[in-house]
């Protein structure tokens, strides 16, 4: 229900009011499950997920051809299709992907180390190449290179997790950072790399990122999330960049919400992720100053 929530919210109408020319097109279809057996019995939904993984990255790869797609979930797991399919699309650019992982989790775990088997804490350990999914996921034709991730926002690490992004190397800006340095220095300093590798830019966009306060619409919320005006920030700056080169907005669960706020924030953060301003501002260009 979390992408009818977003239409509902009016993602299309903001959008082709900021002047960007949409194409809805509509709900990817599942590839029929095949047996998967793996020795963690906490896993749920093994076999559907593995195939919706298959049927996400062909639709992300289709997309990301000539246009900046932007991907609406479903629970984080869709990234294991995502940013797969747009690794590859990068591969053959020849251009580096990296990624903006904003969540209030890293979803580093492997298919071995998940005590929980929700698979939504999975995907980006798979993106990126980490061990023990093949044969159970599908083959990855490129790995985005975990060095090239950046996560903000996380406030709920499990240790096997915390090891195994450290050992990668990918950069983790945690609330505490947040909270010691402001939101916007890190942020800075990952486009700089961006626009210096002539990276394409995924942003991946969890509900729970933000804080439950404002955003309560998600199935794991976390106190001690990303306010209101840090989350407008860091859509406005990644704007200015014109680096991003797609989204997932993901984790959106409309039975949970009030009124629609959660929906409402979503599709308004994607507003200033896509052009919106409060006062017009001159557009910098991606080798200037960030
Ligand atoms: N790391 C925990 C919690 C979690 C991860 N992603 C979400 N929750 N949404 C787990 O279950 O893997
Ligand atoms: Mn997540
Ligand atoms: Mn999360």
């Amino acid at each position: 229900m979390g992408p009818s929530a977003l239409r509902t919210a009016g993602l299309v109408e903001v959008l082709s009011g900021l002047g960007h020319t949409v194409e809805d097109l509509g709900a990817v279809q599942a590839t029929p499950a095949r047996r998967v057996v793996h020795g963690n019995l906490a896993l749920k939904a093994l076999p559907e997920i593995s195939a919706w993984t298959s049927a996400i990255a062909a639709a992300a790869y289709a997309a990301s051809e000539d246009a900046m797609p932007i991907f609406l979930g479903g629970d984080h797991s869709i990234s294991a299709g995502t940013v797969s399919g747009l690794a590859r699309r990068a591969a053959e650019s020849g251009r580096p992907l990296f990624v903006l992982w904003l969540d209030a989790h890293p979803d580093f775990h492997t298919l071995d180390t998940t005590a929980s088997g929700n698979l939504h804490g999975v995907p980006l350990a798979y993106a990126s190449g980490q061990p023990g999914f093949r044969g159970y996921f599908p083959d990855l034709p490129a790995a985005v290179d975990p060095t090239r991730i950046c996560t903000m926002g996380l406030r709920s690490v499990d240790p096997a997790e915390r090891s195994a992004l450290n050992q990668a190397g990918v950069t983790v800006h945690d609330m505490r950072a947040i909270d010691e340095h402001g939101i916007a220095p890190p942020l800075r300093a990952f486009l700089a790399r961006v626009s210096d590798e002539d990276g394409l830019l995924h942003v991946s966009l969890d509900v729970d990122f933000l804080d439950p306060s404002i955003a309560p619409a998600v199935g794991t919320t976390v106190p001690g999330g990303a306010t209101f005006r840090e989350a407008h920030l860091v859509m406005e700056m990644l704007s200015d960049s014109g680096l991003v080169s797609s989204l997932d907005l993901v984790e959106l669960n409309p039975f949970l919400d009030e009124r629609g706020r959660t929906a409402t924030l979503m599709v308004d953060l994607t507003a200033s992720l896509m052009g919106r301003r409060i006062m017009d501002r001159p557009t910098r260009s991606h080798s200037g100053s960030l």
